[in-house]
């Protein structure tokens, strides 16, 4: 007589999300993410950082042309601060460093800060 393979045993199949042997069930689900909290980056009036070194600030951390950059820092000026752009957390805080950074570099006494946006 022939030797006969033996039989795997049948087994009733798996429900939908589960296996019946050891291998890894992953199920596709839709993934939701949150966009990041934002911050802005404001610099804050002062009276002894001259108007073209913040001018110059503005257009070179914050990528304003030079028209935008003096609304930005009149409005600064006037009110007392002002937001210069809106950023993801890590980035907020190195344009922020950046600015103190030139800021003492030059002598001058400008204030920068971030805040998350509400
Ligand atoms: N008030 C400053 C002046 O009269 C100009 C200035 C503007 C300073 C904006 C800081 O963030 C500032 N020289």
């Amino acid at each position: 007589m022939a030797t006969q393979k033996p039989k795997k045993p049948e087994l009733p199949a798996a429900p939908p999300g589960t296996s019946s042997d050891d291998s890894m069930v992953v199920e596709r689900l839709t993934q939701r993410v949150k966009p990041p909290q934002m911050y802005q980056v404001v610099l804050l009036n002062d009276d002894f950082t001259p108007m073209e070194f913040v001018v110059q600030v503005i257009q070179e951390f914050f990528g304003k042309d030079r028209e935008t950059a003096t609304q930005i820092m009149l409005k600064i000026h006037l009110e007392g601060k002002g937001i210069c752009g809106v950023y993801t957390r890590d980035v907020a805080h190195t344009k922020v460093e950046q600015v103190l950074q030139a800021s003492r570099h030059a002598g001058h006494p400008l204030q920068c800060l971030s805040e998350p946006v509400e």
